[in-house]
Formats: structure tokens, C-alpha cells, sequence
């Protein structure tokens, strides 16, 4: 078998890249490990930056985001017994997120490959990647895609990255001493936008995914089993950590989905080796306070697809040799964000009361100061691309991280 692009993964990275590519002409194969209706099931992400609505609106997939897609103007954060709102119609007019689900937009641009005759291999096994610096092919279930380039984006536990050969990578992670647990629930949502809540017992986050489908997190120990949280416990938790302002009540339901998430930032640079181009979660993951993770994913393969449509079209591989660094710039914004959200909102044992104190005075800034509201809209709604251009340059000379 042969194709231009063998992409892994058919999350949102792959199957946009995949999308984007069938845009310009170029053919790809998409190997999955999962199943179709796995994928399509599995919940995650849910806050659509402008520029990812954008994406896929403009790339034909937005029709039924944009019908059933809830815009947000603003955010709360909940903190001290009040509700502070963090309103983007007037901090940073013009731009608004989208609240829909991940595995709605896997469903749509599934859809779209389909219709348009692509090429979806669901259930793969033993994916392999082979001879990245010329010629590369990818083997599976006793069979051979031979391409001219191959997209990672088999996201973080992939085989893509693991395959660069040592000490070509540099990682930069850090891990935090707690996980959240997510919580989908047949209930309607309790308030119109997301609540982010900062205890004492620890962080609790409102969304939602439909007028009758809501969406919670807990922060929860990292050693924390999903055995140690029967429903009552889940739903007094949330109780506690978002019933702190006079007047709010939360509803509650059915619970038709949990799950615990580790949390972590991490980064491997470049992001790229030889014919191997990794794009989303499998390059790098952000804790998901600053919804950013599915983003990214969206970003890095709008920059990848352009880079393949030059190479695919004059043979000139000026932008896929810059893809890493193009994308870096972006990357590391976000890396910051969700670092400065998650240390701004959760509890960590080892603060002590002058922590504390810090973290209150910096949630009354931020709630207060116009200047420092609009640094956390301006992050949140997402930043434009020229905004972000130049930050990778430097940072990726500057820092040297683990070598992989
Ligand atoms: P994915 O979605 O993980 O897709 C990778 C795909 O590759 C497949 N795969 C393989 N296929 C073949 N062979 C192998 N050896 C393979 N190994 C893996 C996998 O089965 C999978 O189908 O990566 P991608 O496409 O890079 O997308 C990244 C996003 O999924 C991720 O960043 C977000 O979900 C993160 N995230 C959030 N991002 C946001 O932008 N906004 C949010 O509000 C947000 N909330 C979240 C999140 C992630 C969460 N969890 C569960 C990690 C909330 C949570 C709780
Ligand atoms: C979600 O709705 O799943 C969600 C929203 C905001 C976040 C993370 C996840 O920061």
C-alpha cells in the first residue's frame, strides 16, 4: 500500500490533518488502534478556542458546531464565598469560545472523511514506524503503508515519539501532586457559563456539553481510585466546592461517565525527526485548567497541512524544516497558561499560609485589575498567531531539557 501522509492516531490531530490534507489534494491513510465507536464515545476536551472554530468552519466541518456549539461570552471564577466574572465581550471583544464536545468534533470530521472516501483504519494493531530519515513506511497487522511522510498524532502513550532515536529529543515536564476527576451527568447545567471554584478542599470546575448534559471536575489525590468515589461522594464534593456563593444550587442526575486524569504539563522538542512530524498530545500535553490541549492539536495541524501542501506542491521543504519551531511559539503559551491557571485555582499540600495568602492576592488581581483579567481572556479565548510567532525562537535555544 502506498500514500503521501500515513498519519497515526485518529483523534482530532490525525483526523483534521487528514481532512485538511484530502483539502489540498494530498492523499493520507489513518491507522487507528481503536474502535470507530470507542472514539466517538470517548469524553474529553470541551472548550473550542476562536481560532479552532474558525478551523473547522472554515475547512467545511462547523456546520453542526456552529448549530449546536454554545458560544460563551465569560467565565466565573469562585473563590472567598464570591463569583467574579472574567467577561471576553469586554475584555477582548470580538472573541468568545465554544463550548462542544471533543467527540462531537471526532464525529464530524469522521463524517467528513468518510463521505469524502478517505481511508480510516479503525482497529489496527502493533502500529510500527520504520526508516524515518528517507523512504518511511509504517507496518501493521502484517501489513506495509509505505508514504512519503508520516504524521505522529497517536497522542501522548503513541508509539511515534517513543520511535526517534535517543538523544535527539529534549523533554521538559512537570508533574502535579494531583489529579482531576471528570464527571459527566444527565442533569442541566447549573449556571449559564463554566465555574472555576477555588477551595480550601480543593479546586471543583462547572461546564457543561448541552442544555441537559453537564460537566464537572474535581481535583482528587493522584493516587485517588475511581472505587474511592461513590456517587454520593462525588455529588457532596461538588456541593461543598461550588454551593459557596448565596443563591447557587446545584443540580444533580444521573451520572453517565467518570473518569480520573493525571496531571501534567510536558513538552519534546523538536517536534519533529527526519520524515516524522508529530502534531497534538503526541508532542506535548498541558494540565487541562486552561482548556488548551485540544487546541493546540488543532494548531499544530493547521501549521503541519500548510507545510505538507508547500512540500507535496513545489517540493520545497522550507516549511516543513520550521514546522517544530513554528509551532513551539504557541506551545509554550499554553504550557504557561495552564501552569498559571492551575497554580492560580488548586490547593497543593505543601503550601503553607504565606501560599495561600500569595494565591488569594493573586485571584483578587486578577478579578479586579482590567489589565490582569485581560491577560487570562486574551489566554483563555486564545492568542492570534502573530502573537505567539517569536516565543519559541527564543525559548527553544534558551532552555535544555532532558535529552529522550
Ligand atoms: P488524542 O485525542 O489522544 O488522539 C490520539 C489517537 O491515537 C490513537 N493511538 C494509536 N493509534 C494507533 N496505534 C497506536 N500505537 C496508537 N496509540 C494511540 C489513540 O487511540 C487516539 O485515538 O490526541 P490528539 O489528537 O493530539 O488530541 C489531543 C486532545 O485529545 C487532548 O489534548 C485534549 O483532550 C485535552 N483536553 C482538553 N483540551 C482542550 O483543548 N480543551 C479542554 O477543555 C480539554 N479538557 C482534556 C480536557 C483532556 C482530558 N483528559 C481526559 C486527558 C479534559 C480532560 C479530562
Ligand atoms: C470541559 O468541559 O471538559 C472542560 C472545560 C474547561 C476546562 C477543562 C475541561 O478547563
Amino acid at each position: 500500500m502506498r500514500t503521501q501522509v500515513g498519519i497515526i492516531g485518529a483523534g482530532p490531530a490525525g483526523l483534521l490533518l487528514s481532512h485538511l490534507l484530502h483539502l489540498r489534494g494530498i492523499s493520507s491513510v489513518v491507522l487507528e488502534r481503536r474502535s470507530r465507536d470507542y472514539i466517538e464515545r470517548r469524553v474529553r476536551a470541551g472548550v473550542l478556542e476562536q481560532g479552532t472554530v474558525d478551523t473547522l468552519v472554515r475547512a467545511g466541518v462547523g456546520a453542526r458546531l456552529l448549530r449546536e456549539g454554545m458560544s460563551h461570552q465569560g467565565i466565573e471564577l469562585r473563590y472567598g464565598g464570591a463569583g467574579h466574572r472574567i467577561a471576553f465581550e469586554k475584555l477582548v471583544p470580538g472573541r468568545a469560545i465554544t463550548v462542544y464536545g471533543q467527540q462531537e468534533v471526532v464525529k464530524d470530521l469522521i463524517a467528513a472523511r468518510l463521505e469524502a472516501g478517505g481511508d480510516i483504519r479503525f482497529e489496527v494493531d502493533d502500529v510500527a514506524v520504520h526508516s524515518l530519515e528517507a523512504e518511511p513506511y509504517v507496518t501493521f497487522g502484517g501489513e506495509r503503508l509505505d508514504c512519503d511522510v508520516i504524521a505522529g498524532c497517536d497522542g501522548f502513550h503513541g508509539v511515534s515519539r517513543p520511535s526517534i532515536p535517543e538523544g535527539v529529543l529534549s523533554v521538559f515536564e512537570r508533574d502535579y501532586p494531583f489529579a482531576w476527576l471528570g464527571v459527566l451527568a444527565r442533569v442541566r447545567p447549573s449556571a449559564e457559563e463554566l465555574i472555576y471554584a477555588r477551595n480550601e478542599a480543593g479546586f471543583a470546575l462547572h461546564s457543561m456539553r448541552s442544555p441537559e448534559i453537564s460537566r464537572f471536575y474535581l481535583q482528587v489525590p493522584a493516587d485517588t481510585q475511581m472505587a474511592d468515589w461513590p456517587e454520593e461522594r462525588i455529588w457532596s464534593e461538588l456541593r461543598a466546592r461550588l454551593e459557596t456563593v448565596p443563591g447557587f444550587t446545584l443540580e444533580t442526575g444521573e451520572i453517565l461517565e467518570s473518569g480520573i486524569t493525571p496531571m501534567r504539563g510536558f513538552v519534546a522538542e523538536p517536534m519533529q525527526y527526519g520524515r516524522l512530524y508529530l502534531a497534538g498530545d503526541a508532542a506535548h500535553i498541558v494540565p487541562p485548567t486552561g482548556a488548551k490541549g485540544m487546541n493546540l492539536a488543532v494548531a499544530d495541524v493547521r501549521v503541519l497541512a500548510e507545510a505538507l501542501g508547500r512540500f507535496f506542491g513545489d517540493g520545497s521543504t522550507d516549511l516543513l524544516d520550521g514546522y517544530s519551531a513554528a509551532c513551539l511559539g504557541r506551545v509554550w503559551r499554553a504550557q504557561h497558561f495552564s501552569w498559571w491557571m492551575t497554580t492560580l485555582l488548586h490547593t497543593f499540600d505543601d503550601d503553607d499560609a504565606y501560599a495561600r495568602k500569595l494565591q488569594l492576592s493573586h485571584l483578587d488581581y486578577v478579578t479586579s485589575s482590567e489589565a490582569a483579567a485581560t491577560t487570562l481572556a486574551e489566554n483563555y479565548v486564545g492568542l492570534p498567531e502573530q502573537a505567539v510567532a517569536m516565543v519559541g525562537q527564543e525559548g527553544g535555544q534558551a532552555g535544555h531539557g532532558d535529552q529522550r
